[in-house]
């Protein structure tokens, strides 16, 4: 898969990209990430990429002419297939699902990370296929944004993360929050691990961890919990996680865990 970052700014994206599991996943060719500045594709001596916005008001604009020739560079390098993203405050909010549906598509990326208040209106409706956002604040840049974007596609690229069962654990694959972890020693200022997971008994283990998952997610962000009601029965993604929805054991599970939750003794 194949990631076109434009920005100002490549150097960060270089940067974050040459660290982890990124910088390893381009290392051994998994994924590609490309940088284009649209200060390089600026025509006058100033190589200017911004100004004014029409009608006034605060800070400056990135302009067409620059970026719709980085954008086309960026298209001439891509694959036919590829998508052109605009990283906005104004986009569809990402969720792993979202995430989930790119990376099994896997269209090469053509990432929009935009400086300033903006870009020019005409370039979102002219040149852009779709807009996403991280999340509802304001970023000085979509450089964050377009790395947000990268990290967590291509971890669920085949073979960029070590165990495949790993992507398949992460939080949200199966719409609920992750369940609590541990590594050794065994006892930090009298804090204890679960003596479940002492026991070497898997299918204990794994029913624990799921309530724990069941129970975060109940008390932290209970609109998953209905969501992943009203998702049973409709066809899962066919690529997500094989016990995705809801079932009598989780509903046990959870009823369990409100139980203790109510007696203190979670
Ligand atoms: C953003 C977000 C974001 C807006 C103006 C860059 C900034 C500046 N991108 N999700 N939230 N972008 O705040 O994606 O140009």
């Amino acid at each position: 898969m194949n990631f076109y970052v434009i920005s100002l700014f490549p150097e960060m994206i270089e940067q974050a990209c040459s660290c982890g599991v990124l910088g390893r996943a381009i290392k051994h060719g998994l994924i590609r990430v490309h940088c284009i500045n649209p200060r390089d594709f600026a025509q006058d001596r100033h190589r200017t990429v911004d100004d004014r916005p029409y009608g006034g008001g605060p800070g400056m604009l990135m302009k067409w002419q620059p970026l719709a020739a980085a954008i086309d560079a960026a298209k001439q390098q891509a694959s036919a297939m590829a998508k052109v993203i605009y990283m906005s405050p104004q986009g569809k909010l990402l969720n792993q699902q979202s995430v989930r549906q790119v990376a099994d598509a896997a269209p090469d990326l053509i990432l929009i990370a935009g400086r300033y208040e903006g870009i020019d209106e005409r370039l979102v409706e002219q040149l852009i296929d779709e807009e996403w956002s991280i999340g509802d604040y304001v970023l000085s840049g979509g450089e964050l944004a377009a790395m947000v974007v990268i990290d967590a596609v291509a971890r669920l690229c085949p073979g960029v993360l070590g165990d495949e069962q790993s992507a398949q654990q992460d939080s949200f694959m199966q719409g609920l929050l992750d369940c609590p972890h541990y590594t050794r020693p065994e006892e930090i200022h009298g804090y204890t691990v679960p003596a479940v997971l002492l026991s070497g008994d898997h299918k204990a283990i794994a029913q624990w961890r799921l309530q724990q998952a069941l129970g975060r997610t109940w008390l932290r962000r209970p609109e998953l919990i209905e969501a992943l009601k009203k998702a049973t029965g409709t066809a899962a993604p066919e690529s997500t996680a094989h016990n995705v929805g809801w079932d009598d054991n989780k509903e046990k599970l959870l009823t369990e865990f409100i139980q203790a939750n109510k007696n203190g003794s979670r």
